[in-house]
């Protein structure tokens, strides 16, 4: 078996002990992080893990009410004075599985040298790499460390902990409880999961995937849509899917696959959108919440009860395989994606 598809499968025990490691690591470093109702948590990282980032600002902010933005890693150094809160404490969650990007160190440094309301906590897959020295706090899951280049595990473990660390600090029992679910809930989901995205990954008719998601789940379509790229080169986009009819929509042609990740609050309106995608001519599923059911578009019901806040990490392995799937029929290696490597040192 090849690392990439070994490290998808690995996820529902690689979530088991993130959600029992960070706790405790996170209480270690909680007293030495300010949090106030005042407290601008800013999330930065570079590629799939900026993606996470964003994920990460949305889950944070609708449980601590805090202010929470997302950041590319280059923005922190370029861009500070728009993208860096000056005059609040800040605790900024720097994340990156491997720990040695140039752009996510170099946005640590910079923080440290000019911002000293800034706390920086690293969020990485490796406790042994330069990241996890040049932050004031980290929380370290070499569990969740990968061979491969693209990210998946790394992606969904470093968010789970993020969500666990946001629910400590909201005083959330409830959602830490709804979190220590979903591990079980994949075991039981995954062969659905995999047969879901080998079917849509297979399907030699599709030559354009669109992802849909909102709120917490635009970034998890930004990933969805950054594993199909890397892995296959297929053309392919996300959106924010009420965005979707204002222009893009027209691009949809019967070769179009869209793909939304539905949460119960917003499934009517997405029912809207695949319906008028489906006029068009485009092939349309929705993987939705238990007891959600779209008339017209391919189904894949996500189990369990837990609330759209604590499902976030369940959908991505579908679309881990959905790239996965596609790249062996096209004939590609998923563990050698075409121009990449591991980590961008520039
Ligand atoms: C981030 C990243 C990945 C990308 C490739 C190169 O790495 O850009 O998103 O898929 O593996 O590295 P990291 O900072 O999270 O280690």
């Amino acid at each position: 078996m090849n690392y990439t598809l070994k490290e998808i499968r690995n996820q529902s025990s690689s979530w088991e002990q993130t959600l029992s490691e960070t706790p405790s690591q996170w209480g270690g470093i909680e007293q030495s992080v300010p949090v106030t109702p005042q407290t601008h948590f800013l999330f930065i990282g570079s590629g799939t893990s900026f993606y996470l980032a964003q994920s990460a600002a949305h889950l944070f902010q609708s449980v601590t009410g805090n202010p929470c933005t997302a950041v590319p890693s280059s923005e922190v150094f370029l861009a500070a004075e728009s993208t860096v809160p000056k005059n609040q404490p800040v605790v900024a969650f720097t994340i990156s599985r491997s720990g040695t990007t140039s752009e996510v160190l170099m946005a640590a440094e910079y923080l440290q040298r000019n911002h000293s309301n800034v706390t920086t906590v690293g969020i990485t897959c490796h406790s042994e790499h330069t990241l996890a020295y040049l932050t004031g706090h980290r929380v370290t899951l070499d569990h969740a460390a990968e061979q491969s280049v693209v990210m998946t595990q790394s992606f969904t473990n470093m968010l789970l902990a993020l969500q666990s660390i946001a629910a400590k600090v909201a005083k959330r029992q409830d959602l830490l409880a709804e979190l220590w679910q979903l591990p079980k809930l994949l075991g039981v989901f995954s062969d659905s999961a995999q047969q879901f995205g080998k079917a849509w990954g297979e399907a030699a008719e599709y030559n354009q995937y669109i992802f849909l998601g909102l709120g917490a789940y635009y970034g998890l379509a930004a990933e969805a849509t950054l594993k199909l790229k890397e892995m296959t080169q297929t053309p392919c986009e996300y959106y924010n899917p009420m965005e979707f009819r204002h222009g893009p929509i027209s691009v949809v042609t019967n070769g179009t696959a869209v793909l939304s990740f539905a949460a119960r609050k917003d499934a009517s309106y997405v029912q809207g959108v695949l319906r008028d995608v489906h006029k068009l001519g485009g092939n349309t599923a929705a993987l939705t919440p238990t007891g959600v059911e779209m008339a017209g578009v391919q189904n894949l019901t996500l189990p369990g009860e837990v609330s759209d806040w604590s499902r976030t990490v369940l959908y991505m392995p579908v679309m881990h395989y959905v790239a996965y799937y596609r790249a062996l029929a096209l004939g590609l290696n998923p563990d050698r994606p075409r121009n990449l490597s591991q980590v961008v040192i520039i």
